[in-house]
């Protein structure tokens, strides 16, 4: 029986079969793309729902694996040395490809190919996106200055070309369906949330709409969107 008595974080979010990989998460973006890796990939694990109340991201016991306080984390009672504790969703898409050898790319240069884009919404996409969300929906739409969302919307509309370009008429971003898909689609999904899409010029881009479509059409990814469910 695996033992995650290191972890202080499991004294309050208590694994119930503690050989299965835990998953601390909230339905966001970033941490639905784990939830569909691992529904994808057929990993079992246990998901603990931790939202981004500062009772929880902030308290001791997440802080305790993750002192970045931002969900997705977990930690794998099989890693590679014994129990493993990881958190940032790109570093984890990238354990996960390696741990199961699904979903990276097959060849070394697809492999590679995948890492750029995961890397690349870590960096772009992610960020920016959710830098107009905050300037369009949330707290910083109170701000008169027009620029800052000004500057994310045009960094947002920039970014959705470079994807619409790559992707051409292609199914996927990297070769065959990978975690570079599961990194992007998330924040496309998100310009719903943040009622962005006229922003970022959404509608010019009609191969992202069947993009988008193809990948919510995968039963793994229906399975992980809603993982842990918001209303548990
Ligand atoms: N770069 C991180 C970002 C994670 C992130 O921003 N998580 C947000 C939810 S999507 C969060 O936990 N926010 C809580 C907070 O910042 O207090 C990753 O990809 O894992």
């Amino acid at each position: 029986m695996a033992d995650l008595s290191a972890f202080p974080i499991t004294e309050r979010w208590v694994p119930q079969d503690p050989t299965r990989l835990q998953l601390f998460s909230f339905p966001t973006p970033n941490g639905v793309k784990v939830s569909i890796a691992l529904e994808e990939m057929g990993l079992p694990y246990e998901a603990h729902r931790v939202t981004l109340a500062d009772d929880d991201v902030k308290s001791d016991a997440f802080l305790s694996l993750n002192p970045n306080n931002k969900i997705p984390a977990i930690i794998d009672p099989d890693g590679p040395d014994g129990p493993l504790g990881l958190w940032e969703s790109g570093a984890i898409l990238l354990y996960l490809t390696e741990k199961t050898g699904k979903l990276g790319g097959t060849t070394a240069a697809d492999r590679a190919r995948v890492t750029q884009w995961v890397m690349w919404q870590m960096g772009g996409l992610g960020p920016m996106l959710g830098q107009l969300g905050f300037y369009t929906k949330f707290a910083g739409k109170e701000i008169d200055d027009p620029r800052p969302r000004e500057k994310y919307a045009e960094e947002g509309r920039r970014l959705l070309s470079v994807l619409s370009t790559a992707l051409g008429r292609r199914d996927w971003i990297a070769g065959d369906f990978s975690i570079a898909d599961i990194a992007i689609v998330p924040w496309l999904n998100a310009l719903n949330f943040y009622g962005t899409k006229d922003l970022v010029g959404w509608d010019d881009h009609p191969n992202l709409q069947a993009y988008f479509d193809r990948f919510m059409a995968r039963d793994g990814v229906q399975a992980g969107l809603d993982v842990p469910p918001r209303n548990g």
